[in-house]
């Protein structure tokens, strides 16, 4: 229980840190020991597939805010780039539907895991791609 509130201190303090340094979106960048601090809940140390593909679902319904069925550039700034819009937007409209969004999430989870064994350890996430793919899980 305690372990609980302990979390949920430093998760208010990280939210604090974050609102007084002014910073707006994304881009902050959040080391793997924060990201499994505050997003990991089933007890082990790494982040698996299947908590990624359900936080991933969650950040693209928190950062679509007009609450339509699509994310919009600017609703996905500081997450992906001109380039992975290109790369990911197949039906080549203006908006990410949900499945483009979650291929982007698990393209960046299989980058992230160079060892392959289907878990992110706080290592791989503060590498370069294990931080792309924070930036699509935690807000
Ligand atoms: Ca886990
Ligand atoms: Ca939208
Ligand atoms: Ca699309
Ligand atoms: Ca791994």
């Amino acid at each position: 229980m305690s372990h609980t509130l302990f979390r949920l201190g430093a998760a208010a303090a990280l939210t604090g840190l974050l609102s007084l340094g002014g910073i707006v979106s994304a881009a902050a960048a959040t080391s793997g020991k924060d990201a499994l601090a505050l997003l990991n809940k089933d007890g082990d140390d790494t982040f698996e597939i299947v908590e990624v593909i359900d936080l991933g679902t969650k950040l693209f319904v928190a950062i679509n805010p007009d609450g339509d069925t699509t994310l919009e550039k600017d609703e996905t700034k500081g997450r992906l780039t001109d380039a992975d819009w290109k790369a990911v937007n197949k039906d080549s409209d203006q908006t990410l539907e949900m499945d483009e969004w979650l291929a982007v999430v698990r393209a960046r989870f299989n980058a992230a895991d160079t060892n392959k064994d289907g878990k992110l350890t706080v290592k791989e996430l503060d590498a370069p791609a294990g931080q792309k793919l924070l930036l699509l899980i935690v807000k």
